[in-house]
């Protein structure tokens, strides 16, 4: 949990007179720290305008302090251990005790004071991507502030003019930073509680990196061959699921700030884009889609009704993008005779174990591992492996959830008749081989 040593003032300084230009050093809030890997309650507003808080996959929202009339947070970059998920720890860097950091909630019209303490080895800024700011807040090192120095703390000031979903993350030395894991999320809530309302609201930003086997820090120059997907520093099976009550509006905000595009894909239902790290679409601009495409440095939220009870696979639609670590290098068997495989590589090699041959199903197979990683496929369902890993995880719609639960429900369980099932068809056969094998074809 998080530490709320710093806020037991609130109170008292909710009722004092607001405080305009600079700040005393004696007036920093204390920064809340998170231990915890999984997803913590939406955090109500105790102070300031009410709205329906998110939450965040595998993270928290930063609690803020009232003074005056500024909503005060305080974010501490440092070097972080992240678990990807069980079995593997990776050394970062992030905010407050995780990578990502922290949910900034706030309401449009807020006027947000944000101190950012720097506990890196080198300097830092924060960049507030996609929010509508004077150029002196837009947190780029060198252009608009100088760096923040270790062991030094910045201040920055603005009105939250636009609701939204928006990103934060370095403008200084971006390329290590980002890939060492400094990223993290804000959501402004309509002042308007009418506008757009939802029962539940998720948010996640996505980031890929590549920990070779037995390491723990990622490889901060590599610019294509990542093999850890994320979903807010987590790989599946540590991706929370999405709770959800049967007949729920749900809104799922997503952020990407890693290289590469990921087309985000929800089973069982169609939804509609509603907004971008832009602003709010137009009812008239939005359409249909089961899949929506997050681009590099971009947010999509989509909201969903979940009118259809079930477990539903959620995930990126690069299928290497649901694989972790373990076994990219194997090559393709697919069709290749077992016996004549094994045939030849047994004069090489008399102790090779031949796989792959019938295609590369992996669930049943135990095969050991090096220190501090995981298999390309883990993750186990009620009927058996799942066979998935990095962007993956499940949004679980329920009839008998409680309107604020987000504790994962188990399993579901299917009403009789409405699995697929296996008959009896003798005529099956065995599984075809090609007829003629590729090296014997007349080019
Ligand atoms: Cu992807």
């Amino acid at each position: 949990m998080y530490s709320r040593r710093g806020f037991l003032g609130t109170a008292a300084l909710a009722g004092a007179s607001a405080i305009s230009g600079r700040v005393q050093a004696a007036s920093i809030p204390e920064a809340p720290h998170m231990d915890r890997v999984v997803m913590q309650p939406p955090l109500h507003p105790i102070s300031g305008p009410d709205y329906r808080p998110v939450v965040t996959l595998n993270g928290w929202s930063l609690p803020f302090r009232m003074n005056g009339d500024w909503k005060e947070f305080h974010l501490v970059a440092e070097p972080v251990v992240r678990e990807f998920a069980e079995g593997m720890k990776v050394n970062l860097w992030g905010y407050n005790g995780q990578s990502p950091g922290p949910t900034i909630e706030a309401v449009e019209g807020d006027k947000i004071r944000i101190f950012v303490t720097n506990k890196l080895p080198e300097y830092t800024t924060v960049h507030w991507h996609g929010m509508i700011i004077p150029s002196g807040m837009d947190g780029v090192g060198g252009l608009t502030q100088p760096h923040i120095q270790p062991g030094k703390t910045f201040v920055y000031e603005f009105e939250m003019k636009k609701s939204g979903t928006f990103m934060y993350h370095p403008h200084s030395d971006e390329m290590v930073q980002m890939a060492m894991g400094m990223m993290g999320m804000v959501v402004v809530h309509p002042r308007d509680q009418s506008f757009r309302p939802v029962d539940r609201d998720f948010v996640f930003v996505m980031s890929t990196y590549r920990v070779d086997p037995g390491t723990y820090l990622p490889q901060v120059n590599e610019m294509t061959d990542f093999n850890m997907w994320t979903w807010n520093s987590r790989v599946f099976p540590g991706i929370d699921p999405l709770p959800v009550r049967l007949g729920d509006r749900v809104r799922v905000r997503i952020g990407n700030l890693s290289m590469t595009n990921h087309p985000i894909h929800l089973h069982g239902h169609s939804f509609a884009v509603t907004c971008t790290d832009g602003g709010w679409i137009p009812e008239s601009a939005q359409y249909p889609e089961t899949t929506t495409d997050v681009p590099v440095g971009a947010v999509r939220v989509f909201d969903v009704l979940a009118d259809n009870p079930g477990d539903w696979a959620f995930h990126c639609h690069k299928s290497h993008h649901t694989m972790n670590a373990m076994g990219h290098e194997v090559r393709n068997l697919i069709g290749v005779s077992r016996k004549d495989l094994a045939r030849a590589v047994g004069k090489l090699a008399p102790d090779a174990m031949a796989m792959g041959s019938s295609g590369m199903a992996m669930g049943n197979m135990e095969m050991p591992a090096p220190d501090n990683t995981l298999p390309m496929m883990t993750g186990t369902g009620q009927f058996g492996p799942i066979e998935m890993g990095g962007m993956f995880t499940v949004m679980k719609i329920r009839e008998d959830l409680a309107r604020d639960d987000y504790r994962d429900p188990g399993p579901y369980k299917f009403p009789q008749g409405t699995v697929a099932y296996e008959v009896e068809a003798p005529d099956a056969g065995p599984v075809r081989q090609p007829a003629t094998p590729a090296h014997k074809m007349k080019m």
